[in-house]
């Protein structure tokens, strides 16, 4: 059987637009978003979805990956296949500048989360030693769990001698002086992976090193080998996995493990009664701490004449409060500018990633005060209060009292509110989707989920994340593709941006399931609540959290291959990034396929320049780790290469259970 079932089906995407109706600025399906761009159109306000058209036609060199600029003897662009114009003046040819190009987006990405996650790690070793002294630890059961999974004895221990130890073993995966492989990567894989990634030399020490060591060998006069460079790229993606588990883990510890909460979605979660506070950006650190003051100024705020405090989440760190403290998620990562729109905004408290500068532009026109609280993370025009982790309480309810005392400056003429929202359930930790299974087995819950696979009620897991992406028009992938997965029968997870979008469009509501699922997934989740009686119902996709907790999906493969004694290139769990923008989905993207996943990507990464790295990438990385990106704009053809490779794993798989059972072998691990 090949790999796509559908010979039709090939390596190469099909000519969908890249750039969908690149002159439309209403490029949106959510009708939040389209209600708001029609204020900003009035106001003559400039947004995302304007500067997204601007930008139009983008360079063709640059979004193939075949512009160097690493060094400032360039630019350098590949201009002909042969003869000097084929490579760059150093003479790098498109391939090493494609793959540099490439790998440079996942030293960022690494950068991103696991710097957030060594955030988390300090604060969890602070609060151990007394310093932080308003976090606390909110599930010890977490912090025994990654104790003993990490191989620190905790019998006769305080809590904070095992939290100190903790945090010191994830701040060691940051930087070790031998060779080891880094502790938080080999304690959650499965053997085969860990084996796997020794042999291919693709195992990080480190996180900051493979950092390094990745700029090293992809600055001018360095390694021009593209494969090499690739694998120095995969070393980094595992160090980006390694530091968004130590942020989920630890953030769990201090914050607690998410359960099923119920909450709303989208612009209509803006109250124009309340004060409305935002909390953007994707650590949630700071917002934790400013939903706790929120609540203790409450009265304090109804003084202004408002009814209260209502904070609302943008991004991750929305999702991170969404899945915890079941706070509402107003925006994703395109819309982020459209909440100020609303007029309704008194604050918006930024912490990292995926804040667009913009936001401040948008407040010479409306009231909204932006406070920045991270020290690389300022914006021009924005107030910024340094956040510190040991004034925490008192640093946020300064944030907070300044939304309070900006109501006043509310100009009703300019509120717009918008009764666009929806019901989520969400909350969906790798603990909370364990507890439900078990009450259907509780001896072996995951076995309820694979079982399930191998009877051919569904089909397989697939997760989606990543991004909004302005080339297509923002969430149509994402819903266009969940779709054709719940009709089909595919268990659905879901995190980031792509959690958001749907969120906001009610397919995380028990309602989608009756309108989208297929037969057997509706079985499926009936019989889980059935067996649970959850007073909430269970919703079509599963939030499993912020683009950082994607480590939790990624237990969840890991536990699947457990349960089914095959390591994760055999299991039939696919996922998807239907509009992937930023660096981090790249990273994210990149140590999936290493696990052994197939990765659906909606937007082309700039890799056409050179056919030898597209090869690696949606080819030869399948040979070698099981894993390979699907690359695909069309949402409805992706949907059906991503079924292709679940239907390709469960044939094959019983295929080779059927051989055990015939031949009373053991089952053959071949991908
Ligand atoms: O980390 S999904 S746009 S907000 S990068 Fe950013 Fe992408 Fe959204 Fe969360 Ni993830
Ligand atoms: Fe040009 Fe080489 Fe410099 Fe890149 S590193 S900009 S290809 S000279």
């Amino acid at each position: 059987m090949p790999r796509f079932s559908d010979s039709t089906h090939t390596a190469r995407p099909s000519d969908a637009p890249r750039v969908v109706d690149g002159k439309n600025r209403e490029r949106t399906v959510d009708p939040a978003a389209l209600e708001m761009l029609q204020v900003s159109k009035e106001l003559g306000q400039i947004t995302a979805f304007d500067r997204a058209v601007a930008q139009q036609p983008q360079c063709q060199f640059g979004y193939k990956g075949i512009c160097c600029r690493i060094c400032i003897q360039g630019p350098c662009r590949i201009k002909a296949d042969d003869g000097p114009a084929s490579r760059g003046i150093c003479g790098a040819s498109a391939y090493t500048i494609v793959a540099r190009n490439l790998v440079r987006y996942i030293a960022g990405g690494t950068s991103s989360h696991s710097d957030h996650g060594r955030h988390i790690a300090r604060t969890l070793l602070h609060m151990s030693e007394g310093h932080a002294p308003d976090y606390k630890i909110a599930d010890p059961g977490k912090l025994y769990k990654v104790a003993q999974r990490i191989g620190i004895a905790t019998e006769g221990k305080e809590e904070l001698e095992v939290a100190k130890e903790v945090a010191v073993a994830a701040l060691e995966d940051y930087g070790r002086y031998n060779d080891d492989a880094c502790t938080f990567l080999n304690t959650t894989i499965t053997k085969g992976r860990e084996a796997k990634f020794r042999a291919t030399n693709v195992a990080p020490t480190s996180i900051d090193r493979s950092v390094v060591q990745l700029l090293a060998q992809t600055t001018m006069g360095m390694d021009a080998d593209p494969v090499n460079i690739i694998f120095g790229g995969l070393k980094a993606a595992l160090a980006d996995y390694t530091g968004m588990h130590i942020a989920t883990d630890l953030t769990d510890v201090i914050f607690g493990t998410p359960k099923p909460t119920v909450s709303e979605a989208n612009l209509g979660v803006i109250d124009p009664d309340k004060i409305n506070i935002a909390v953007h950006g994707h650590n949630p650190l700071v917002s934790e701490m400013v939903v706790a003051a929120a609540h203790e100024l409450e009265a304090e705020a109804q003084k202004t004449g408002a009814k209260g405090i209502n904070i609302v989440g943008i991004c991750c760190t929305g999702n991170e409060l969404l899945m915890r403290k079941g706070v509402y998620l107003a925006a994703n990562s395109a819309s982020q500018e459209l909440a100020i729109m609303t007029g309704a905004l008194d604050a918006m408290i930024m912490d990292v990633q995926c804040m667009m500068p913009t936001v401040t532009t948008l407040c010479e026109c409306f009231h909204t005060k932006v406070v920045t609280t991270n020290e690389i993370a300022k914006m021009p025009n924005a107030l910024h209060y340094p956040f510190n982790e040991v004034t925490a309480m008192e640093d946020a309810r300064a944030i907070v009292k300044i939304a309070i005392d900006n109501y006043a400056n509310r100009d009703p003429e300019k509120v717009t509110a918008s009764k666009n929202k929806s019901k989520v359930v969400a909350g969906f930790s790798l603990e909370a989707l364990e507890e439900i299974f078990a009450a259907v087995n509780p001896d072996r819950p995951i076995s309820v989920l694979t079982d399930a696979i191998k009877s051919g009620e569904i089909k397989g897991v697939c997760l989606f994340a990543g991004c909004n992406n302005l080339k297509g028009f923002q969430d149509q992938g994402h819903l266009e593709m969940i779709k054709e997965m719940a009709a089909n029968d595919v268990f659905l997870v879901a995190t980031g941006c792509s959690a958001g979008a749907f969120a906001k469009a009610g397919f995380m509501s028990p309602l989608a399931v009756d309108t989208y699922a297929g037969p057997g997934l509706k079985a499926f989740l009936s019989r889980l609540q059935d067996a649970n009686k959850l007073s909430h119902g269970l919703p079509l996709v599963f939030h499993m959290g912020a683009c950082v907790d994607n480590t939790r999906s990624a237990d969840l493969a890991t536990a699947m291959a457990n349960e089914m004694g095959v390591d994760v290139p055999k299991v039939p769990f696919v996922a998807s990034a239907p509009e992937a923008m930023h660096e981090k989905a790249v990273a994210i993207g990149a140590w999936c396929v290493t696990m052994g996943l197939p990765v659906h990507v909606g937007t082309m990464p700039p890799v056409e320049g050179s056919d030898l790295i597209y090869g690696v990438v949606t080819q030869i990385a399948h040979d070698v780790f099981g894993g390979h990106f699907i690359l695909e704009m069309d949402p409805k053809l992706a949907a059906k290469k991503l079924l292709n490779a679940l239907e390709y794993r469960t044939w094959k798989l019983g295929v080779h259970l059927n051989a055990a059972e015939k031949y009373g072998t053991s089952l053959a691990q071949g991908y």
